[in-house]
């Protein structure tokens, strides 16, 4: 029996952002038809009713194409009963016979919580195999690690109003602009309040960095130098809190020692990172003479060879001059994943047992007993890194993997796909049937299909501890199930009935909150024992609220804001520890065959792997193609050109690019998006390229740098096809695909001429009224195809080394009537109105052109430009792009 969904679901729900860490309170309105209206929820204290271009192009996101609606084993749909048969009976039979060890999960910090919870307690508790790994160890282990050793526990100490109150924001490693908007929106705020400055650390000027007061373009992989550096001018300068650092913490000495011979000065400093000696000084000043400091860092920290270094190398800093736990200060570390924080909570890391417990016998003990699990594992499991080579090796042969496109975004991407085929069972639990990680097949395959955002229901935590609700606003579609639902009845098979015998979300967070609390007695800090007996309808009405909440601490409603204000930690003898870091030192350096640094990251618009962005027409409008970054001066003596292709290859692969020459890059150093998969672009996974050495003491891969060289690429013919269906890609062909409004966009890129692309391809359109405009000489042709009077398909080729600039025919396709004006446009790729240019503002759609034609007009401000062309008033997450383009920032970037 289906319910309708109106009937059982309030006219607007409030839920959670399924995007990055920074948590948004969500209003999600169905409409009754399988979509909804979305809109920024003004209660949420993560967000206050904003959000980024992402959230607010959820709506866009949620039909099924591509869904995975139905179980199924080597390519043929079964029933669930079947599926769930197959895994369970798998999973016993090499448990017998190789030892549960042979047994691996791959987890994600897009789960819920109640969903990790279950994971996890399955693997280690009752299959008792140590390997469960999660996506987060590409993304937040190193910062688990710093933590760990300068607190004693994985505790985030401050909250996003430490962000309002700071009077310094130094953002390492963070192109928290595009990454994480709404945050930077706050930040932009306290700055146009209270004149907070900003300061960036990043080998490339992001966004971010165009924002920024000052701005350190650093060598790659020195930021342990910058902050040694930095350290040592605070004791130099009288700066160290001298009672703090003796009160509550310990090996202050032995850091500043080592910091010494790291970035014995300012000099020292600038030659170790390859910085200008008075921005040194500058930022070292500003640091040193502010006491409301805030410090973010992300991914350019954490993806790093020295990653945990590099955490500790910031946290030394704050220790030193006692900026923890109080207002407007504190070390803080970004985190991506709308639930990477509740996957550290559950233990879905290999280096956790659970609840913020590792592996002293004691903690071991005192899980087994809570769960009461026969089999509870005694110790670490695998990494992701090492957990893949395992599979190759052929020492794990069975793999789980659930909420995560690995083949997407593991380094060394092709040895994982390979390694995968070896599997004796390979089991993927996913909302899509089309990604990567999904087509990929071992000699057993299962496919379980599961509940996505707005489908499913439970809790994530966000960056600053806080927990909110997820909650379901749309019918399950197909055969797909929850998460958590799948894996308890998978445990049910394998005999453990009475251990996960869940009904509901709620009752598993109940036991989550339990085991947190159990035997905790404040010696840990992550407690929520006033939440362990939520009852169901307290969880349904749950409104956010920040970890730990230990049952004595009274209203279960009040969380608390900062940990550490009192200046006792989680060690032993309750001091923080400074961290002896290394000095910076490439895990790979460039050689005379691969002299570039590749850098990899995001972009403002998409997410990971594009499985939901990609079907949104607004998020692909910004960067449609898979580009590399490159400065002007490379570009030459590499013979690269704006817009033209680039092939770079690293040892494990080769990608082509289209390039976009800048210089936000720093010389020697390239930029690519990990956003493109074998789903999106014929040769665009970049993940395959990068060489992933592991930090040695998180176990989290160098993402950010790899050696690799570039060749330039040419094709004689490019262009782009719109059409209402999706169309296959021809062989052979550069290819990229992205959503447009009404239809689907192919741009390609082609060793054929105009003349064999149309024979090629207006076959494609039997039964329409085809109109033509072909010059093969020039290697040009047009076509349009339209039925009943409506435009179907429209396609240009042309010769040359850009690609045809496809804005106009996307506003022709995208309008419901067409003019005689448009038809002959179409034909002519001429633009009988003005053409709006590349879109700069996702939300409302707006162009380049016609925000500098706005500028053109007078407008002078982000705020006169939005009155003139509404772009930058929704969202906001195009303020820094538009505030390039006025003339205060031209003359600045002109002098
Ligand atoms: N639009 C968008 N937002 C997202 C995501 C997304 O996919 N798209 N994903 C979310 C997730 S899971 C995450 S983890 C976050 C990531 O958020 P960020 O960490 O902000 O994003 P990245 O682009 O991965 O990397 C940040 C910067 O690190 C710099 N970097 C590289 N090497 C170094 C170095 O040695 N030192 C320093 N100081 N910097 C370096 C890079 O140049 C890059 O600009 O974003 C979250 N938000
Ligand atoms: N080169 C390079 N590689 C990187 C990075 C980088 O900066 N550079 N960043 C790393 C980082 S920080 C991260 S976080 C990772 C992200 O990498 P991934 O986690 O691999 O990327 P996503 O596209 O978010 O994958 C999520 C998958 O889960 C599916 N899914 C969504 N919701 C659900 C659900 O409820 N249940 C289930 N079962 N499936 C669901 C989606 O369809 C999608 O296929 O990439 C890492 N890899
Ligand atoms: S900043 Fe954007 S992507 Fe991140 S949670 Fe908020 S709305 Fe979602
Ligand atoms: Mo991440």
């Amino acid at each position: 029996m289906t319910v309708p969904v109106s009937d059982a679901t309030p006219a607007v729900v409030k839920t959670t952002c399924p995007y990055c860490g920074v948590g948004c309170g969500v209003l999600a309105s169905p409409d009754g038809q399988g979509g909804a209206g979305i809109a920024g929820d003004p209660g949420h204290p993560a967000n206050f009713g904003r959000l980024c271009s992402k959230g607010s192009a959820l709506g866009e996101t949620l039909g099924l194409d591509d869904r995975l609606l139905h179980p199924m084993v080597d390519g043929s749909r079964v029933t669930w009963e079947g599926a769930l048969g197959t895994v369970a009976g798998s999973l016993r039979r090499i448990a017998e016979e190789h030892g549960p060890n042979a047994i691996a999960f791959y987890l994600s910090g897009q789960l819920l919580t109640e969903d990790y919870y279950v994971a996890n307690k399955l693997a280690k508790g009752f299959l008792g195999t140590p390997h469960v790994d999660t996506n987060s160890r590409l993304c937040m282990s190193s910062a688990v690690a710093a933590h760990r050793r300068a607190f004693g526990s994985d505790t985030v100490p401050g909250c996003y109003e430490d962000l309002d109150e700071a009077d310094l924001i130094v953002l390492v490693g963070s192109n928290t602009a595009w990454c994480h908007p709404i945050l930077f929106r706050r930040m932009a705020d306290a700055k146009a309040k209270r004149g907070t400055r900003i300061v960036t650390i990043d080998p490339r000027r992001t966004q971010t960095g165009e924002e920024a007061d000052l701005h350190l373009g650093l060598r790659p992989g020195t930021d342990t130098a910058l902050f040694s550096g930095l350290l040592v001018h605070l004791a130099t300068q009288g700066a160290v809190d001298r009672g703090y650092v003796a009160d509550h913490t310990a090996g202050f000495d032995a850091a500043l020692e080592r910091a010494q011979s790291i970035a014995p000065s300012i000099a020292a400093t600038a030659a170790a990172t390859g910085l200008g000696e008075s921005d040194v000084q500058t930022f070292f000043e500003m640091f040193t003479r502010t006491r409301r400091v805030v410090t973010c860092f992300s991914m350019g920290v954490n993806q790093s060879a020295q990653g945990t270094d590099k955490g500790n190398a910031i946290i030394n800093c704050h220790l030193a001059t006692g900026r923890i736990g109080q207002p407007g200060m504190g070390p803080f570390s970004l985190t991506g994943q709308p639930n990477a924080m509740g996957g550290r909570e559950a233990g879905g890391l290999a280096n956790m047992l659970a609840a913020h417990m590792h592996f002293a016998p004691e903690e071991v003990d005192r899980v087994r007993r809570f769960w009461d699990a026969p089999n509870i594992i005694t110790g670490e499991g695998m990494k992701a890194v090492a957990m893949f080579e395992a599979i190759a090796r052929g020492k794990i042969k069975a793999l789980w993997v659930m909420g995560t496109n690995p083949l997407v975004s593991m380094p060394r991407a092709d040895a994982v796909r390979e390694a995968i085929a070896g599997l004796d069972l390979y089991v993927v639990s996913e909302v899509l049937a089309t990604t990567d990680t999904a087509r990929a097949t071992a000699k057993k395959t299962v496919l379980l299909p599961a509940l996505a955002w707005g489908e499913k229901s439970g809790t994530v935590t966000n960056s600053e501890r806080r927990i909110s609700r997820q909650r379901s606003f749309l019918a399950a579609p197909g055969e797909a199930r929850a998460d958590w639902a799948i894996m308890s009845d998978v445990a049910k098979r394998l005999g453990f009935g009475a251990s996960f015998a869940y009904t509901s979300a709620a009752q598993i967070f109940r036991e989550h909150a339990a085991l947190s609390a159990f035997e905790n007695e404040g010696t840990r800090d992550f407690d929520l024992g006033g939440l362990a007996e939520i009852s169901d309808r307290a969880y349904d009405t749950a409104t956010p609220v920040q970890w730990p909440i230990p049952k004595r601490s009274g209203d279960p409603r009040k969380g608390r804001a900062r940990l550490f204000a009192d200046g006792r930690f989680y060690t032993f003898d309750g001091r923080a520890r400074f961290v002896a870091v290394q000095p910076p030192a490439l895990a790979s350096v460039p050689t005379a065959e691969r002299p570039l640094i590749l850098n990899t990251g995001r972009v403002r618009d998409h997410w990971h792997t594009m499985t939901r962005t990609g079907k949104s027409q607004r998020l692909s409008a910004h960067r449609a193609a898979p580009f590399l970054e490159i400065h002007p001066d490379d570009a030459v003596r590499y013979r690269l050109t704006e817009g033209g292709f680039a092939r770079v290859s690293t040892d494990h692969a080769s990608a082509i690019l289209e390039v976009a020459v800048t210089d936000g890059a720093q010389p020697g150093n390239v930029f690519a998006p990990m956003h493109w998969s074998d789903m999106t672009a014929s040769h665009g996974r970049v993940v395959a390229l990068v060489r992933g050495a592991p930090d040695p003491v998180s176990g989290q891969p160098e993402l950010k740098a790899t050696p690799a060289a570039v060749t330039p690429v040419a094709y004689r013919s490019r262009g782009y096809l719109l059409t209402r269906s999706a169309m296959p890609a021809t062989a052979g062909w550069w290819w990229t695909r992205a959503a447009v409004q009404g239809g689907h966009g192919l741009i390609f890129a082609t060793q054929d001429g105009s003349r064999e692309v149309a024979l090629a391809l207006r076959g494609l359109f039997p039964g329409h009224e085809i109109a033509e405009y072909s010059d093969h000489a020039r290697g040009l042709y047009r076509l349009a195809a339209y039925r009943d009077g409506r435009l179907m398909a429209c396609l240009a080729v042309e010769a040359g080394e850009r690609r045809p600039d496809w804005e106009l025919a996307k506003q022709v396709f995208a309008a419901d009537e067409i003019t005689a004006a448009d038809r002959r446009s179409l034909l002519s790729g001429r633009a009988q109105t003005a053409s709006a240019g590349p879109v700069i503002c996702a939300c409302h759609g707006v162009g380049l052109d016609v925000i500098t034609a706005a500028i053109a007009a007078g407008a002078g401000s982000v705020e006169t430009v939005g009155a003139a062309c509404k772009a930058g008033t929704n969202c906001g997450s195009c303020i820094p792009e538009i505030r390039k383009l006025l003339p205060a920032a031209l003359a600045r970037d002109a002098a």
